[in-house]
């Protein structure tokens, strides 16, 4: 590549960084120019960010950096009937279904969740909001549900159904987000159920969250209700892989 292509690639990923900054709407109660002043020092980071490998590993921390607290973020008490149903069982009849574009498709309790390989990792989350938190995550790798699926060629992302809608019931459109194969099977991408060593609560996304370390804040889907492999997502809700992407967010939302 040359160094004329770099610098063009390199612009047209801060012009789209500078696109989601203006277009942020996860950010209620914090001042406009505030935000620009947090997100244009971040700016800088983040471009450098960009030109790392993807299949690089995002820094992980010492547990004494573990944040006091974890600001929960977007829905913090899903009210979907469905959901609420399942919390007050405490999620004993919560399934994780695998679906879509997979030769066998799966149906996870979390038990079955727990008895496979985990993982746990001290990551930093970055909100577009402008604030960051260390925490502790252990989880399934992706990798091992979809390889237990068996990804049809055609696969092509994976979505994430949650259970949360903004108008707070079963007929608004529910938060969704969507990743490519690379980010699916890489390392740190997780499905947690545990959070800084205790089962995870549902402010943060009980009882199942995303944790893909590579991207904001938003990518880190809650409240996980399917997951599902397709070959496009142009027919899902709003058509832009997510529910921040469908209101003028970046898909692609790397650190
Ligand atoms: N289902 C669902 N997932 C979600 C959200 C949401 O509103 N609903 N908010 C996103 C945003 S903007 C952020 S910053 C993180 C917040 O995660 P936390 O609550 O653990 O801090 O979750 C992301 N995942
Ligand atoms: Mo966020």
């Amino acid at each position: 590549m040359t160094a004329t292509l770099d610098r063009r690639s390199w612009l047209a990923r801060a012009g789209a960084a500078i696109g989601v900054i203006a277009l942020s709407a996860c950010e209620r109660g914090v001042a406009f120019s505030e935000r620009l002043r947090v997100s244009a020092e971040a700016l800088t980071y983040r471009s450098q960010r960009l030109l790392i490998p993807r299949e690089a590993l995002a820094p992980e921390y010492d547990a004494r950096l573990i944040s006091p607290f974890f600001k929960p973020n977007g829905s913090i008490d899903p009210a979907a009937a469905d959901y609420v149903a399942l919390r007050d069982g405490g999620f004993a009849d919560y399934r994780l279904e695998v679906t879509g574009l997979v030769e066998r498709p799966l149906s996870l309790s979390l038990d079955e969740l727990r008895a496979r390989p985990a993982r746990t990792q001290i990551t930093k989350h970055d909100c577009v909001e402008g604030w960051t938190a260390i925490g502790q995550w252990t989880g399934v790798r992706l990798e091992t549900l979809l390889d237990e699926a068996r990804l049809k060629p055609e696969a092509r992302y994976i979505v994430f159904h949650c259970y949360d809608a903004l108008t707070q019931t079963e007929d608004g459109p529910r938060y969704y987000e969507s990743i490519d194969l690379v980010d699916a099977r890489h390392p740190q991408t997780i499905l947690a159920y545990d959070m800084n060593g205790e089962v995870l609560g549902v402010p943060n996304g009980a009882p199942l969250r995303l944790r893909i370390e590579r991207q904001l804040g938003y990518k880190q889907a809650k409240y996980i209700r399917r997951i599902e492999a397709v070959e496009s997502f142009a027919d899902i809700q709003g058509g832009k892989g997510g529910y921040w992407p469908d209101r003028g967010y970046e898909w692609y939302a790397g650190i």
